[in-house]
């Protein structure tokens, strides 16, 4: 499993087949050579469900049904089937933690129907919990005279997991899909279904309450055992909000008895000055590098699975976070600075589409650009329009949804019609066209370090060890395996960096031909044998 690749496609924004500027299933199948070519293994899809969108899918109606602005069910039978003669797997988002308010389930208990109010939490009393998206997370129902619980936007009604027909309704759903040929699953903030009763206020926003909550570890074992399929090719990943590593030992354990792997975000949380995501301009380096290499230990020591990863949808462009590169060929490097420095440590490595084009945030200067409900509700709870847009073109999780950069015409050759969300602000802007055939290009260079992990079994297997966790500017690590080390260092700064190769190592890769020192972003793989 640790040799493992997972490609995550944004349906909404990877390629549009029927020019309507959405991004959809039948867009996919035209792209599966593309996504060939990488050599990746999985296919992880956001949510295709039936859908109004608040969330961009993420609040679902039909758990059954093909949202028709991404096609049908026989367009995701025709995507399985065609993407097995490639060899991908696809991998289907479950979004359990709470349902649309549009859901049948929530409809009826609207309707005063106590069987499917007891499917979500409705209460008298209301609490002082915060919501994800800003604002209060129990909302008012004049007409029933009660409070229901959303963690979320308020359209995202909280499931009540504790109530044993919701668990059986969730089981039936993930054997719906995994009978339809579906290989794996994503499962969206899976760490907060089991909330701590009875329900009390909080001292914080509420997220001691919900988060890595009493029963969720039992749940998680019962889904296993009654729906995942003994299929060695099967994974699981779990989102998991604001969770520690004692509980991911658990929820990815070597026994496979929970999920496989792991998504947490401490380390995209290094640019949050004081833990606070609506700010700018701030990297805690080593900051990045201790909890990478806390996470990593500690995961590596227990033979639990990580999920390596930079981005996805909810999070800015990697390309555009961190220090800043200068020029296009700074650019260019930090790039595969990224690439390496993540990807070559030890975990199932997810890539984020666009990622390998080096994609960058969409620098959006106008509020009305924006979609996304949570970049919205900070922009208007914000007292200053200007900063607050400032702090959106780095924060903003619609960053990291503008659509896929296959050629150079105006709508980047996703679509021929303006897309659903603007395309980036940019002069020129990276684009497959430019890159498929330049050997040095970032596109060609995640091929190369895909291609690379997967023939090397110390990349692969190997114990993970860190030096110089206090350097300013290196980050550095080894891969150590049946006498053999990959010694991987980088430069994340954008300033030269004194280093010499150490003797006994030959260069397997540069990002540069220089050798001495290290330029602004450079990165080198380094190998010795002892056999
Ligand atoms: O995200 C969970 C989550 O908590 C975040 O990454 C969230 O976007 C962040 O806290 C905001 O600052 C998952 C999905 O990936 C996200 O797209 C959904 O909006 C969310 O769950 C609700 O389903
Ligand atoms: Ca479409």
């Amino acid at each position: 499993m640790l040799d493992k690749v997972i490609y995550q496609i944004y349906v909404k924004s990877f390629n549009d087949s029927n020019n309507d500027g959405i991004g959809d299933i039948a867009g996919i199948i035209e792209k599966l050579p593309y996504l060939a070519l990488l050599k990746i293994d999985y296919l992880w899809l956001t949510p295709v469900f039936k859908s109004p969108q608040q969330d961009n899918g993420y609040d679902v109606s039909d758990y059954y049904a093909i949202d028709p602005l991404f096609g049908s069910i026989i367009d995701l039978e025709l995507l399985i089937s065609e993407a097995e003669k490639y060899g991908l797997k696809i991998m289907l988002d479950m979004v359990f933690n709470h349902t649309s308010t549009d859901h049948e389930w929530f409809q009826k208990a609207l309707a005063g129907d106590t069987k499917y109010q007891d499917f979500y939490f409705f209460s008298s009393d209301k609490y002082n919990w915060q919501s994800k998206f800003g604002g209060d997370a129990w909302e008012y129902i004049p007409s029933l005279d009660k409070y229901y619980l959303h963690l979320f936007d308020k359209t995202q009604a909280d499931l009540n997991w504790d109530n044993d027909a919701v668990r059986l309704e969730l089981h039936k759903v993930v054997k719906y899909w995994i009978s339809k040929g579906i290989k794996g699953f994503r499962f969206d903030v899976i760490n907060l279904v089991s909330k701590h009763q009875p329900f009390c206020n909080s001292l914080g926003d509420g997220r001691e309450q919900y988060t890595d909550g009493p029963k969720v570890h039992q749940y998680l074992q019962e889904l296993n055992q009654l729906c995942f399929s003994h299929d060695v090719d099967f994974i699981t990943v779990g989102e998991l909000s604001s969770t520690t590593i004692e509980e991911c030992l658990k929820y990815a354990n070597n026994k496979h008895d929970e999920l496989h792997c792991v998504f947490h975000f401490h380390h995209l949380k290094v640019d949050y000055k004081n833990g606070f995501k609506w700010t700018r301009d701030y990297f805690d380096f080593i900051g990045l590098k201790k909890i990478l290499a806390d996470w990593q230990l500690s995961m590596n020591e227990n033979d639990v699975c990580d999920a390596l990863f930079w981005s996805n949808h909810d999070q800015p462009r990697i390309a555009s976070r961190f220090y800043p590169a200068n020029t296009h060929v700074q650019q260019n490097m930090k790039n595969k600075m990224l690439a390496i420095s993540m990807y070559l440590m030890r975990g199932i490595s997810c890539i984020y589409q666009g990622e390998e084009l080096g994609i960058k945030n969409a620098n959006f200067s106008q509020i009305d650009l924006y979609q996304d409900v949570e970049s919205i509700n900070f922009y208007n709870s914000h007292p200053d329009p200007q900063i607050s847009l400032e702090i959106l073109k780095q924060k903003s999780r619609d960053n990291g949804r503008t659509v896929m950069q296959w050629n150079n015409e105006e709508y980047h050759g996703f679509s021929n019609i303006k897309p659903w969300l603007s395309v980036v602000e940019c002069n020129s802007c990276p684009s497959f066209q430019d890159q498929q055939f330049d050997p040095d290009s970032t596109y060609s260079f995640y091929k190369f370090l895909i291609a690379l992990k997967k023939e090397c079994p110390p990349l692969i297997y190997g114990d993970i060890s860190f030096e110089q966790l206090d350097h300013e500017q290196l980050f550095i690590y080894s891969r150590m395996y049946a006498g053999e080390t990959y010694l991987i260092v980088c430069n994340f700064t954008n300033k030269t960096a004194a280093y010499q190769i150490e003797a006994g190592y030959r260069l397997i890769y540069s990002n540069s031909s220089n050798l001495q020192d290290l330029l602004p972003f450079q990165a080198l793989i380094l190998h010795n044998s002892t056999n």
